[in-house]
């Protein structure tokens, strides 16, 4: 019996150590979770600091408590009555969608099946308030085949977002040149004036989303949201690739000054707005490859919008222009706003080269 208790000393030594061990690989694991909740908790908090509101505390509220004056002058809402913030992810998505553009769609169709756009493009969810107020941007002309089954897709997409989102289509005048970055300036300042927008989606009329986890609002960092298209084979073309659908808050916008105005016919404007963003010390915030997949309408180029030759000395030269060119010197002529009932239409005379 003498010769066991050394080995049961010992085999009680090695227990107290692998106690020890889990207790240790415990209190690590529980330090990085809180950390974790840290860390979304704070991303959480940046997100909404973008918002009108006054400060918003993300703790359980009193009804009372809730009825700032946000919820005062909201449309829709009963007074005295206000809704609950929309969940951080929508309980609505379903995730990859087949799309596809053989057979034609009409208008009538598209608004019969989404009968709660309103007016002009517009739409909030009704049961909760949405975390976002999102002003979609399409620079426009001659696209109205496209326009179709980008709204056939898209309305019940964003519907599922839980978006207060409204569509704007920036449609160029005349027959001269065309200047993407240029509408899109125009689509910013025209939104601006009719809602208290947050954040800005700015998407070319021909690609739809394949998957509605590609949420059509913005982070805390510019987002390119257009990041595996068919076209590409599905990959990024390059890393710095900012061009087909992109998102920007108001801060982020008008960090970089807006877009350049002078980049007239096809390219390089999205690789000028890259730079801006660098330049002014930002990154870009992307979607996964899978949930980033999306479609191209395959189409012709445009007439009157060749490849810009001028446009690699202008990239050249971003950081000396970008402060004299950008919102801060935009000019255009409405000539006509529609409110359309699935969109607002904004034909603008924006000049020639
Ligand atoms: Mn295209």
């Amino acid at each position: 019996m003498g010769d066991s208790s050394p080995n049961f000393s010992l085999l009680h030594r090695i227990c107290k150590l692998v106690v020890l061990l889990c207790f240790l690989h415990i209190s690590v694991t529980v330090v990085f979770y809180v950390r974790s909740l840290d860390i979304r908790f704070a991303f959480v908090q940046n997100q909404q600091s973008h918002r009108a509101s006054p400060v918003q505390v993300r703790v359980p509220v009193t009804k009372e408590a809730e009825t700032g004056p946000e919820a005062a002058g909201e449309e829709g809402t009963q007074p005295g009555k206000s809704l609950e913030k929309c969940p951080e992810t929508s309980p609505l998505l379903v995730g990859a969608l087949r799309v596809e553009f053989g057979s034609a769609v009409s208008l009538e169709q598209i608004k019969k099946e989404n009968p709660e756009v309103q007016m002009g493009g517009r739409y909030k969810p009704k049961d909760c308030q949405a975390l976002q107020k999102v002003a979609i941007i399409i620079p426009f002309r001659k696209r109205d085949e496209h326009l179709k089954y980008w709204l056939y897709y898209l309305l019940p997409i964003l519907k599922r977002q839980q978006l207060d989102y409204g569509v704007y289509i920036i449609n160029q005048d005349g027959d001269e040149v065309f200047n993407r970055a240029k509408l899109l300036n125009v689509g910013y300042t025209e939104a601006l004036k009719e809602y208290d927008y947050d954040c800005f989606v700015f998407s070319d009329v021909d690609l739809i989303p394949m998957d509605d986890r590609n949420i059509y609002r913005c982070f805390s960092q510019p987002r390119h949201l257009s990041v595996s298209m068919d076209k590409f084979g599905f990959r990024l073309p390059y890393n710095q690739y900012f061009g087909g659908v992109s998102s920007m808050s108001k801060e982020q916008y008008l960090k970089i000054n807006g877009f350049p105005n002078n980049y007239w016919g096809w390219g390089g404007e999205d690789d000028d707005i890259y730079n801006r963003l660098a330049f002014r010390g930002m990154t870009i915030s992307r979607p996964s490859g899978e949930v980033g997949k999306c479609r191209m309408i395959r189409h012709d180029r445009d007439k009157q919008n060749d490849p810009n030759p001028q446009r690699f000395d202008r990239i050249a030269h971003t950081r000396d222009t970008m402060n004299k060119d950008g919102i801060n010197s935009l000019t255009y002529k409405v000539v006509s706003l529609e409110k359309l009932e699935l969109y607002t239409k904004i034909t603008v005379d924006v000049g020639k080269p």
